[in-house]
This record gives C-alpha cells, sequence and structure tokens, in this order.
C-alpha cells in the first residue's frame, strides 16, 4: 500500500496528540516534529509510539523546532511530507504578554519558516499546508458571531503572531500556488488539554477539591464568554480541509457560548456539587450550595473559587461566538460533542487522576504537586 505522508508540528501537544491518531487509523505515515525537552513530554502520544526497531513501524518523532530554519528544512526534506499540519505554537494568551518575542518568532515566523522550507525545496505542488490560526485573531469582536468574513482586531501578542501566520498562509497560496489554508478554529479542550488553561484548570482543580487534596481554585476573569468544543471533532477538521479541491479557510466552532462561571457550575454539577456565585469583581466567590455525592469531600458553606487578579489579561478577548456554517455546507463538517458531554468527560478523567493521587498520598508517598 502506497501510504500518505504526513507532517505534524506539535505533535506533543493536545491536538498533535489527536490527529496523529487520526491520522495513523487513516493508514498514513506520521512524522512529529518534537522540540528538546529537559524530561520527558511524549505522555499524550505514548500510547501510538512504537520501538523504532519494529518493522511495521508508522509513527516517527524527530527533533526539530519552529525558531529553527535549519531544522524544519531538514526534516521537510527527509520526511517528504503530502500534508503538514502546523500545530506547534506558543499557544497560551497570557504567557504571550510575558514572552511577546519569542511567541512572535515561534508563532508568527514559524509558519513562515516552513512555508519557505517547501517552496526553497521545491514541494510546491506536492506538500499540502494547514495552519493552526484562532479565533483569537477576533478579539475585540466586530460581529456576532464570526465567520469567515469577519474583521480581526488582535488583543494579544499571541493574536497578533497568529494573525501574521494567518496571512503569510494566504500569500503563500495566492503567490506560489502552494495548496494552503487556515483552520480558523476556537476554542477545543480535552482530557489532554494543558492544565493552564481554564477548562483543564477548572476540572483538575475541582476533582482535586473533591477528594481532599486542593482546598481552594483561583482563576481570573469568571465573565469571560467562550465557544468551546471537543479537540476530537476539531481535528477531524483540519484533515478534511486538505483533502479539498481547492484551498480554503475555514471557521471552527460549536456555535455555543458560556462564561468560565458556567463552566465552573456545569463541572461542579457533574461531581454531584451545587456551586453559586457571590460577590462582584475581585471579591466574587463560588460558594458551594449543595452536595449530592457523599464521595466528595466538600461541605455547603465551603468557598471554593476566588478570584486572583494575577490571571487577568492586560487586554481580555471578552466574548468569542463561532459560525460554522461555511464548514457544515462545504464539508458536511457538525461538531459530534455537546458542551455537556465535554465537561463531563474532562470531570471523570480528572477525577480518575485525581483518585490516584488521593491514594498515592494515603500510601504515604508524597502528593505530586504542580504550580502555573
Ligand atoms: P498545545 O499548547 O497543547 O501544543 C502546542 C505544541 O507546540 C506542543 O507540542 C509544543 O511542544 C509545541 N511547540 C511549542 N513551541 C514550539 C517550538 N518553538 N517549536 C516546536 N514545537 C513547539 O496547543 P493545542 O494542541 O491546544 O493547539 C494546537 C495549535 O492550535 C496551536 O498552534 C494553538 O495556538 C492553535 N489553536 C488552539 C486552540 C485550542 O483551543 N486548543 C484554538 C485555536 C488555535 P511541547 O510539548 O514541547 O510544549
Ligand atoms: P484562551 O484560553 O485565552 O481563550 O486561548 P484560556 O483557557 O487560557 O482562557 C479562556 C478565558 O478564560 C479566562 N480565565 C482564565 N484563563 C486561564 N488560562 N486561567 C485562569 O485562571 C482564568 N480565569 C479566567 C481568560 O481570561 C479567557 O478569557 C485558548 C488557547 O488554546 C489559544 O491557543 C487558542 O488560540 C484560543 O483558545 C482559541
Amino acid at each position: 500500500m502506497n501510504s500518505k505522508v504526513a507532517l505534524i508540528t506539535g505533535v506533543t501537544g493536545q491536538d498533535g496528540s489527536y490527529l496523529a491518531e487520526l491520522l495513523l487509523e487513516k493508514g498514513y505515515l506520521v512524522h512529529g516534529l518534537k522540540r528538546r525537552t529537559s524530561i520527558f513530554n511524549t505522555d499524550r502520544i505514548d500510547h501510538l509510539y512504537r520501538d523504532p526497531h519494529d518493522r511495521d513501524q508508522r509513527f516517527f518523532l524527530h527533533h526539530g523546532d519552529l525558531t529553527d530554519s535549519a531544522s524544519l528544512m531538514r526534516v521537510i526534506q527527509h520526511v517528504e511530507p503530502d500534508e503538514i499540519y502546523n500545530l506547534a505554537a506558543q499557544s497560551h494568551v497570557a504567557v504571550s504578554f510575558d514572552e511577546p518575542e519569542y511567541t512572535a518568532n515561534a508563532d508568527g515566523l514559524g509558519a513562515l519558516r516552513i512555508l519557505e522550507a517547501v517552496r526553497i525545496l521545491g514541494m510546491e505542488k506536492k506538500a499540502r499546508f494547514y495552519q493552526a490560526s484562532t479565533s483569537e485573531l477576533y478579539g475585540l469582536v466586530q460581529e456576532v458571531p464570526q465567520r469567515e468574513s469577519t474583521p480581526f482586531y488582535p488583543r494579544s501578542p499571541y493574536a497578533v503572531a497568529k494573525l501574521f501566520a494567518y496571512w503569510t498562509t494566504i500569500n503563500y497560496r495566492e503567490a506560489y500556488g502552494i495548496y494552503a489554508c487556515n483552520g480558523i478554529l476556537f476554542n477545543h479542550e480535552s482530557p489532554v488539554r494543558g492544565e493552564t488553561f481554564v477548562t483543564r484548570k477548572i476540572t483538575r482543580a475541582l476533582a482535586r477539591i473533591a477528594v481532599g487534596l486542593q482546598r481552594e481554585l483561583y482563576l481570573g476573569n469568571l465573565a469571560a464568554l467562550r465557544d468551546w468544543g471537543h479537540a476530537r471533532d476539531y481535528v477531524d477538521m483540519q484533515w478534511l480541509m486538505l483533502q479539498q479541491e481547492e484551498p480554503e479557510d475555514f471557521v471552527i466552532a460549536t456555535g455555543e457560548q458560556y462564561s468560565v462561571r458556567d463552566f465552573v457550575e456545569h463541572a461542579a454539577a457533574e461531581l454531584g456539587v451545587t456551586v453559586g456565585f457571590e460577590g462582584s469583581g475581585v471579591d466574587e466567590v463560588g460558594i458551594v450550595e449543595h452536595v449530592e455525592n457523599r464521595d466528595v469531600r466538600m461541605t455547603p458553606g465551603d468557598v471554593i473559587v476566588r478570584v486572583d487578579p494575577r490571571y487577568f489579561r492586560p487586554t481580555e478577548v471578552e466574548t468569542l461566538l463561532g459560525d460554522p456554517s461555511k464548514a457544515h455546507a462545504k464539508l458536511g463538517w457538525q461538531p459530534r460533542t455537546s458542551f455537556a458531554a465535554l465537561v463531563k468527560e474532562m470531570v471523570r478523567a480528572d477525577y480518575q487522576l485525581a483518585r490516584r493521587d488521593a491514594l498515592v498520598t494515603m500510601a504515604g508517598f508524597p502528593a505530586l504537586e504542580h504550580h502555573e
């Protein structure tokens, strides 16, 4: 069988792991770009990896970095991909205010470096290119809901860098005829979402509070509104976008919106706990009102959520709501996972992890602690 070859940058990340799984199921040979780290960070893809000595290996990892043109050129030349999915990025919006130059380099110039490598290697007609664009481009929103034609107004170094990558993708498509497209993806989450993004931070903390490993959860802007989908559904769309006759850009979203506060309430309800919010601004708190689950170590009256201004951003994106009708009409794509099902899956997974950590602690071993 003549398998298609895919190269995924950011393969160790949330989307990279779901996409690698999807492409392997479809019979692709999958190559992933991985940067050097001082400790193992392949947890999300370990289940896909085989010993390099296995004959039927279909998944390969290569060291490289989006800030290092030579490494990108070397890997693309060696792999000769039919499809390149550029998912690698410094993807945390708040961190981009602390590391603006690095974020611009990796997230903005990174896409340019890949496209330039494709051009220099003469692969314009061979390699199709997917760019992980983002709803953060809309920032200070100019239209509700946001669709492909909505004007952009980026509100962070992250979004500004992604805007550069967005237009570079379009420019290389028009200038050199490369099959290159942008998926403008709204927030998507999963049990393997990075622990410092708000959804995972909430499900992880509430699960740990439920088993007695933690007392409180500190959050920033509770009023922020997002359109949250499931990463598994969204990587289907990344693949579909590269299978069309003509390259185009698509918004991927659910078309439903919830606040951070709503997310906390839904996650708590999944644990059998009712949480209500009182106060306002930095004095707002989330208080346990009712506990139905006898295994949960929470009592009515407990304050489990507090606001910490440390998590506010210098410029915030208050509201995002996507209109995925183009993806639906042209590609037949629809998200399969509801908001309730997403929250349930994340809470259940984090509750299992919290129970495991609680058992380790009870057996006398130190609790695993991680700090933001
Ligand atoms: P993650 O943060 O989970 O993964 C990012 C990946 O990029 C990781 O594999 C990371 O490696 C890698 N990476 C970071 N910097 C570099 C670099 N300089 N060189 C090479 N690799 C690097 O992000 P997601 O999976 O959630 O998102 C995937 C992409 O989609 C990102 O580009 C993100 O900006 C974008 N996006 C995400 C959305 C979401 O809601 N999840 C929505 C819209 C867009 P390591 O593991 O070593 O850190
Ligand atoms: P976002 O995701 O910035 O939308 O970027 P994040 O989960 O970080 O924030 C969502 C909203 O929640 C508010 N918030 C908090 N956020 C974090 N991280 N921690 C908190 O304690 C907290 N409290 C409230 C934020 O202010 C924000 O309004 C994600 C990333 O995956 C990007 O890479 C991607 O491009 C966009 O989604 C679409």
